[in-house]
């Protein structure tokens, strides 16, 4: 079944395995007995079947949560012991960062490079950051003016039972994002990998399980849609975290309407990158085309609309067809591969059906345009010009390698900042000059959650991240991420 060039044995044993559920701190079938294939995105192939948990086994994990939250250890803890564990777990995927990355990368089809170096590094440095939140939860003491002598004080207190739901863009990546606050905060979690790409997170449930985690602190329901829609409706669960499509998030907030849990969402993007003519061109072009093609352009904050100005247009897009063509296509298990396949076959006609809309649409092909190779989901590395706003490659979140460019020739910041922000998306943006002054006042008028300044994508444990608008509710990592997992308590105590 594994056709992957170097998959170590222990991966090779791992995937043949039978792939159950994680509930209260046991490996179990579905109740329907019900399993489903995960494919190789590299060549099609199945790499391994996997237990689909239906509504009831949503019941069961979240009963099994519940109990691990209100009789078992994890919340009342001694802080610097759950800190201890969640640092543990850092450890630990550090210690299996390259069988977790072969598994990343034969599952999402992302080069081992980037899982090992960018997703695996990550995680243990976030898991790191998490743990040191443990024993900073702190409330604050509060002169209040009610008639008498009162003393008053707030305190943070875990949010209780939180269901989780990831996409497969960095499965790993995104699961981790996720339980390393919710831990910290002292939640306990139902945590749902995209159906897509689960392998990684099966084998971090077995890794939470060695580390030595109570049972129940980190269930693990594999499935579908239909598993995740059980889990935002469930009465039972206290908040909902998700990141995917902006179309289910809306699902998730009627969902979740019914015991009105907590809701955060990380959503779709489509954000701006912004060129001044002065700026470093051999920056750019290499900043911007990793903005676009870095996970084969499935990043939320890829940089898909570029606006540049007119007197470097022609410039970059010279630079970056260069540039596209020093990406070498292939397997993510080929150490020579610097892009890798698309997720699937939905995402491989989705790209390309965008790719057909935009060159039916007059948009020129700069480089790219097509799909790679017969076998796998691979799509070239793409740059559209003479695109216009109304073009849906402009309005839409395509999800792979492709960015559209628009000149401009203006130095209104606040009609370029209006262009920029010409989208119902809100989650990142970059402005690549070397005017610092236009590009601290730029960055003002930007509506995004993060604004880079000659960068994009690169992220940080201890930024805030999210998005305005319909890319998203809240911010994860940083101190806000445990704002996220917590609830506020005030005591007023008349004495
Ligand atoms: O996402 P879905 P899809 C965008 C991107 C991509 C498009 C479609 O544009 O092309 O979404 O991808 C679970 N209730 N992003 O269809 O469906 C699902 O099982 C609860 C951006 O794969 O949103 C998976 O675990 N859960 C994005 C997760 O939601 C449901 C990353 C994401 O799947 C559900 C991924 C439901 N009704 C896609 N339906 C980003 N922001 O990074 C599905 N799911």
């Amino acid at each position: 079944m594994v056709n992957g060039t170097g998959l170590s044995a222990e991966n090779q044993g791992f995937l043949k395995k039978r792939h159950k559920l994680m509930i209260g701190g046991a490996w179990v079938d579905a109740l329907s007995g019900k399993m489903f294939p995960v494919f190789n995105p590299a060549n099609g192939q199945e790499i391994a079947q996997v237990a689909e948990a239906q509504a009831e086994d949503v019941d069961r994990a979240v009963a099994a949560a519940r109990k691990a939250f209100e009789s078992g250890p994890w919340p009342s803890m001694k802080p610097v012991e759950r800190s201890k564990l969640i640092w543990r777990l850092a450890d630990s995927l550090e210690a299996h960062a390259d069988e977790l990355a072969q598994l990343e990368s034969i599952d999402n089809g992302k080069p081992f490079k980037d899982a090992r170096n960018v997703d695996l590094a990550f995680c243990c440095e976030l898991l790191r950051y998490m743990a040191g939140w443990c024993t900073k939860l702190n409330g604050e003491s509060i002169p209040v003016s009610i008639p008498g002598d009162w003393h008053a004080y707030t305190m943070r207190e875990p949010v209780g039972v939180v269901g989780q739901i990831v996409p497969w863009n960095f499965p790993l990546l995104m699961a981790v994002w996720k339980i390393a606050p919710a831990l910290a905060a002292g939640c306990t979690i139902i945590l749902k990998p995209a159906e897509q790409t689960p392998m990684s997170v099966l084998r971090l449930g077995e890794i939470v399980q060695d580390v030595g985690f109570p049972d129940g602190v980190l269930n693990i329901l594999t499935g579908d849609g239909m598993t995740g829609a059980a889990l935002a409706a469930h009465h039972d669960v206290d908040k909902i975290a998700f990141t995917g499509s902006t179309e289910v998030g809306r699902l998730i907030v009627k969902a979740a309407a019914g015991n009105l849990k907590k809701v955060s969402l990380e959503l779709g993007g489509k954000s701006p990158v912004i060129v001044f003519p002065d700026a470093d061109m051999d920056v750019t072009i290499s900043g911007t085309a990793s903005g676009i093609f870095f996970n084969s352009g499935q990043c939320c904050t890829a940089g898909s609309r570029m606006l540049v100005h007119k007197k470097v247009f022609d410039k970059l897009m010279t630079g970056l067809a260069d540039e596209a063509s020093k990406y070498k296509i292939g397997p993510g298990l080929d150490p020579s591969s610097r892009i890798g396949p698309l997720v699937s076959q939905e995402q491989l006609d989705r790209v390309t059906g965008f790719m057909d809309a935009g060159k039916r649409d007059g948009a020129e092909v700069v480089t790219g345009g097509e799909r790679w190779g017969n076998e796998g989901y691979f799509v070239k590395p793409t740059i559209f010009a003479n695109t216009s706003p109304d073009m849906s490659v402009v309005k839409e979140e395509i999800f792979g390698p492709v960015a559209c460019a628009m000149p401009f020739d203006d130095d209104d910041l606040a009609r370029i900042a209006a262009q920029a922000n010409n989208t119902p998306y809100g989650l990142g943006a970059s402005i690549w000059t070397r005017d610092i002054g236009v590009a601290h006042k730029l960055a003002r008028k930007i509506k995004a959650g993060t604004v880079w300044i000659n960068a994009h994508l690169p992220n940080d444990v201890a930024l805030p991240f999210g998005g305005y608008k319909q890319s998203g509710w809240g911010r994860e990592m940083g101190a806000e991420a445990i704002e996220l997992y917590t609830e506020v308590k005030a005591v007023a105590a008349n004495l």
